[in-house]
Order: C-alpha cells, then sequence, then structure tokens
C-alpha cells in the first residue's frame, strides 16, 4: 500500500504496525549554547527563536494532526514533501507549522562556530556555479535580500557538481518540491529584529559568518 492509498483510505491508525505511528512532533535538540553564535546572533534572538517560536511551529502541528490519527502515522517530511494527501481542513496548518518545524530542524544544525569554509564536492561545486566562495556569498545575500517580506533563502544541487540558491516565502520550502535543500536561512524579521532591528544585509552578513562548513559539507555530499 502506498502512503497515500493509507490516507485515502482512512486505515485506523490503531491498524497500523507500531513502528508506523509517528509520535507526536518534538522540538530537537539545540546542538549548542543560545550565546554560541555570539556575537553574531545574540543569545536572547537564538532563545526566543527555538523555544518560542519553533516550538510554536512543533505545538501547532501537533494540534493541527491531532483529529488525524492516519495523518499524523506519516512522517512530517512525507506531509510537508506532499502536501495534497493532507486533508484539505489541516493542509494549510500542515504547510505552515509541518514547514516551519522542518526548516528550524535543519536551520539550527547549519549553524555553528566554522572550522574553515566548505570543502570537497560542494567546494567545487560553489565554485563550478558561481566563480568562487565570495561570489557565492554576495548571491545567497542578494537572494536573501530580495525575498519580500518572511521567507528562506535555500542553497539546492541541481545535480553532484552544480549548486543553485533559490528563495521561498512564509515556511515553504525545496521539499515541498519534492528536492531536498542542502542548506536554509531563515530571513523571517524574528530571526534578527532584536538585534539588527530592520538590517536585514547585516544580519545576513553575520550569518554567513556562523555557518557549519563541516555538516553543510557532508551533508551536500550525501545529497549528490
Ligand atoms: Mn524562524
Amino acid at each position: 500500500m502506498t502512503r497515500r492509498s493509507w490516507i485515502l483510505s482512512g486505515v485506523s491508525a490503531a491498524l497500523l504496525p507500531r513502528q508506523m505511528m509517528a509520535a507526536a512532533a518534538t522540538l530537537p535538540k539545540l546542538p549548542y549554547a543560545f550565546d554560541a553564535l555570539e556575537p553574531h546572533i545574540d543569545a536572547r534572538t537564538m532563545e526566543i527563536h527555538y523555544a518560542k517560536h519553533h516550538q510554536a511551529y512543533v505545538d501547532n502541528l501537533n494540534k493541527a494532526l491531532a483529529g488525524y490519527p492516519q495523518v499524523a502515522a506519516h512522517p512530517v517530511e512525507h506531509l510537508v514533501g506532499d502536501l495534497n494527501m493532507v486533508p484539505e481542513p489541516i493542509r494549510m496548518a500542515v504547510r505552515n507549522n509541518g514547514g516551519g518545524h522542518m526548516n528550524h530542524s535543519l536551520f539550527w544544525q547549519i549553524l555553528g562556530k566554522p572550522k574553515g569554509g566548505p570543502k570537497g564536492k560542494l567546494a567545487a561545486a560553489i565554485t563550478k556555479s558561481f566563480g568562487s566562495q565570495a561570489a557565492f556569498e554576495e548571491k545567497l545575500k542578494a537572494a536573501g535580500l530580495g525575498q519580500f517580506g518572511s521567507g528562506w533563502v535555500w542553497v539546492t544541487a541541481k545535480d553532484a557538481s552544480t549548486i543553485q540558491i533559490e528563495t521561498s516565502p512564509n515556511q515553504d520550502s525545496p521539499w515541498m518540491k519534492g528536492i531536498t535543500p542542502v542548506l536554509g536561512i531563515d530571513v523571517w524579521e524574528h530571526a534578527y529584529y532584536l538585534k539588527y532591528q530592520n538590517r536585514r544585509a547585516d544580519y545576513l552578513t553575520a550569518v554567513l559568518q556562523v555557518i557549519n562548513w563541516d555538516f553543510v559539507t557532508a551533508r551536500h555530499e550525501k545529497l549528490v
């Protein structure tokens, strides 16, 4: 049975094998302290962003799924990756909050105190696609600045040796088109307003100082 036919047939969640039953979504552990990214990203912003904003996406996702056990039985990445299979009454809630949960879960992982720049296939793809790391970062910043209102800027692998930059509004993501992103940067005001107010460009410059390129390099390697 495909996952779509589970949903459509309304199989009782009670009949699904135990390992198919998704636990309620939970906030993943932050892999560093709130102040680990100072002075680029301040501790107060990290705390509110993680403990309040991300927690709210988790809570609201669980609330939306509460009355739909056969939908809740699926991992959130399946739901976000195929929103058409989510029942219409909760589709927007899953899009916004399931999207928010996935996007932030990746965002915390790609941040950290960097021990150097991109390496291996990722470094080669950056050079091939953008000419240099500096040119790539300028394009990332420009894309983040160009996203009107709340959203994200993403890096995706077009193929094994080419990467591209794209943006999405709200909590939409490449996952919704079936593409797993290499990295994503949050450009919602809640990601920077306490320290940078309206200066999104300054935030983007700062956040590029705290990308964990070892993690992103390994992630890209797995994706291509
Ligand atoms: Mn956010």
